[in-house]
């Protein structure tokens, strides 16, 4: 069935880059859909009406939360690595909530801090930097955020750190050197440069079709 699977995606979307990545290191054989945000395929909004991606189809299977993605990428293969990412769910599901209910909302915020001046941009990210001691404080143990192995939170969380990493050029280096080593390992992983190429444009609209053959 993981011939046919086909991902819509956003290349930037971290959330996108997260179903990406457990699809990748999965080795699953999946066709991409590039979608733009600002102009969603017709198709994509009918599957899923929320608007949002990634959104995996696969025969029967229908998946628009990016969480649901790699839990389905991990029960489709075989492979070790899949194995690995299958350990430890409970915790890289806890992990993955502190991220996307407690950080991401700050992360937001620190990094469009002109659109929200009720406080400076420094309040929002000493807000956002309570998730990151956090994996600080983890990544002071062990190479990966739930030991040696690499597990669904890391590949969940990572898109969101590097966001971060990105607003202030060299202050996450600076101070949090742990969580800097473990983001800089999976940036520079194969999976990840996988992960990023850049697919052209999926324009196909769901009139397209008919609207040609009017003309002629
Ligand atoms: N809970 C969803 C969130 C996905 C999400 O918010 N994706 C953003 C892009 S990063 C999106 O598609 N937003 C819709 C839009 O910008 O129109 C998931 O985990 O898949």
């Amino acid at each position: 069935m993981t011939d046919s699977a086909l991902l819509y995606s956003f290349r930037r979307c971290p959330y996108a880059m997260r179903a990406r990545m457990a699809l990748i290191c999965c080795q699953l054989s999946i066709r991409v859909r590039e979608v733009a945000l600002k102009d969603k395929p017709a198709e994509l909004l009918a599957l899923n009406p929320k608007g949002t991606v990634p959104v995996l189809v696969s025969g029967d299977t229908l998946l628009t939360e990016s969480l649901d993605i790699m839990l389905w990428a991990t029960e489709q293969s075989s492979l070790p690595a899949a194995a690995a990412l299958k350990q430890q769910v409970p915790a890289s599901l806890a992990l993955i909530t502190a991220n996307d209910e407690g950080f991401k909302p700050w992360l937001d915020k620190y990094k469009y801090f002109d659109r929200h001046p009720q406080f400076d941009q420094n309040y929002y990210r000493d807000n956002a930097c309570e998730f990151i001691a956090d994996l600080e404080n983890r990544l002071s143990h062990s190479t990966m955020l739930l030991g040696e192995a690499v597990s669904l939170a890391d590949l969940a969380i990572f898109p969101f750190v590097r966001q971060f990493a990105g607003v202030e050029p060299g202050w996450l280096a600076a101070r949090y050197p742990n969580v800097a080593r473990w983001l800089d390992s999976h940036l520079a992983s194969k999976a990840f440069s996988a992960c990023m190429y850049k697919y052209p444009l999926y324009q196909l609209q769901g009139d397209t079709l008919p609207l040609v053959l009017a003309q002629e």
